[in-house]
C-alpha cells in the first residue's frame, strides 16, 4: 500500500505528469494532476490528453475512481471553469465530491479561469500557488509566455566549444559536443513544435531537423520544420525530406517569422549565426539553451554574429536558469534578466 504524499511531493508528481506531454497538447497547455484519498495516498494521476481529448483532472479523476471522494486534487494549474472543447473540470471535480484542491498556477486564459472561486463557493478547499514557480519555469513556461505576449515562446538552442565557437576553421561543426547532449537535444526537439533555422545553415550544414531516438529512428512526434531566408533551399536538402513538413519564409524579419508561426506556442530556433542574432536584436528570445563541450576550437566562427551590442555597458543581460551536467558536456540555461 503506498504511503501518503506530501502536498509539495504530489506537486512535483504532477509536474512529471504534466512533463511527459510537454509539446503534445498545445494550444492547450501541457497539465498535470494528482488525485490524493482521504488519506493523502496517490490514488490517480493523469495529463492533459491532445486537443479536444480530456484534461489533465479527468484523466485523474477517472483513475481514482471512488477513491477521490474527500480526497485532493493536486494540480498544475487551476481548474478551467468552461465549456470549451471539453466540459469543464470544477464539474468534473464537484461531481467526484473531492474536499480539496491545491493548484500551482492561476489561468490566466479568461475564458476558462474562474474555476478556484466556484470551488470555493461550492464548499471545496482551495489553495493556490503550491509549486508555482516550478510549474511556470516548467511544463508551462511556454504556454505561460504565448497568454500574456500572443506571440510563440522562443528558445534559442546551439552548441558551442567552451571558447564560443560553433565550429572549427574548417566550417566543420557537427559532434562539438557528445552523443549525450545530442540526445537530449533530439528529446527536446520532439517536445517543441516547431524548430527555425536560416537558408545558411541549410546550406552549410544540411540538416534534417527531425527529432530522433540514439538508434537513429524518428521520434512519435515531429516538429515542423521551418526555413527562413531568401534563398531557394535545393530540392535534395535534407530539410525537405519526408520525415516531417516544412515550411518556408521568405524573409529575415524576426517579427514576420513568429507572424507566421503565431497559432504555436514552443518554437526552437537552431541557428545559424546571422538569425540568432537577429533575433536577439529584436529582443525575440525568451531563452537560451547552450550545450557547451569542454574542446577548444578558436577561429572565427562563432554562434552569433552581431546583436547590435557597441560596448559593454550595452550588453544584453541574461540570468542562469539551471545548469545540468549532460555526459561530459554542460547544458546551460538561461532567461532574460527582466523577466523574472
Ligand atoms: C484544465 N486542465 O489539463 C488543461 C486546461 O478547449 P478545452 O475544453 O480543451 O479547454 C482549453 C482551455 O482549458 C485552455 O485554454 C486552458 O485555459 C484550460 N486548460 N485546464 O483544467 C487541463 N489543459
Ligand atoms: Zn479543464
Amino acid at each position: 500500500m503506498s504511503e501518503s504524499l506530501s502536498l509539495e511531493a504530489a506537486m512535483g508528481l504532477a509536474i512529471e505528469q504534466a512533463d511527459a506531454v510537454k509539446g503534445a497538447t498545445y494550444p492547450n497547455p501541457p497539465c498535470g494532476a494528482v488525485i490524493l484519498d482521504a488519506a493523502g495516498r496517490v490514488a490517480g494521476v493523469g495529463a492533459t490528453e491532445p486537443v479536444g481529448g480530456a484534461h489533465a483532472e479527468v484523466r485523474a479523476l477517472r483513475r481514482a475512481g471512488e477513491l477521490a471522494a474527500g480526497g485532493t486534487a493536486v494540480v498544475t494549474l487551476e481548474p478551467c471553469n468552461h465549456h470549451g472543447r471539453t466540459p469543464p473540470c470544477v464539474d468534473a471535480l464537484l461531481a467526484a465530491r473531492v474536499a480539496r484542491v491545491v493548484y500551482a498556477v492561476r489561468d490566466p486564459n479568461p475564458v476558462a479561469a474562474g474555476g478556484a472561486d466556484r470551488l470555493a463557493a461550492a464548499g471545496v478547499s482551495v489553495h493556490a500557488g503550491v509549486g508555482a514557480d516550478a510549474v511556470a519555469a516548467g511544463p508551462l513556461r511556454e504556454w505561460l509566455h504565448k497568454q500574456r505576449t500572443g506571440v510563440p515562446h522562443v528558445t534559442w538552442k546551439y552548441a558551442t566549444s567552451i571558447d564560443g565557437r560553433s565550429a572549427a576553421a574548417d566550417g566543420s561543426s557537427q559532434w562539438i559536443t557528445s552523443e549525450a547532449a545530442r540526445a537530449d537535444l533530439h528529446v527536446r526537439r520532439a517536445a517543441a513544435e516547431a524548430i527555425v533555422v536560416g537558408t545558411g545553415t541549410v546550406f552549410v550544414d544540411d540538416p534534417s531537423l527531425t527529432a530522433r531516438r540514439p538508434d537513429g529512428s524518428l521520434a512519435d512526434r515531429q516538429p515542423l520544420r521551418v526555413v527562413v531566408g531568401h534563398r531557394e533551399v535545393s530540392a535534395d536538402a535534407r530539410v525537405l525530406n519526408d520525415d516531417s513538413r516544412t515550411m518556408t519564409i521568405r524573409t529575415h524579419d524576426p517579427a514576420e517569422v513568429l507572424q507566421a508561426l503565431a497559432d504555436r506556442t514552443d518554437v526552437m530556433l537552431e541557428g545559424g549565426p546571422t538569425l540568432a542574432g537577429a533575433f536577439l536584436r529584436a529582443g525575440l528570445i525568451n531563452r537560451i539553451l547552450a550545450y557547451v563541450a569542454p574542446i577548444v576550437l578558436g577561429g572565427p566562427i562563432t554562434a552569433v554574429d552581431d546583436v547590435g551590442v557597441p560596448s559593454i555597458t550595452r550588453a544584453l543581460r541574461w540570468e542562469y536558469d539551471a545548469t545540468h551536467r549532460i555526459g561530459p558536456d554542460l547544458l546551460v540555461s538561461l532567461v532574460p534578466r527582466e523577466s523574472r
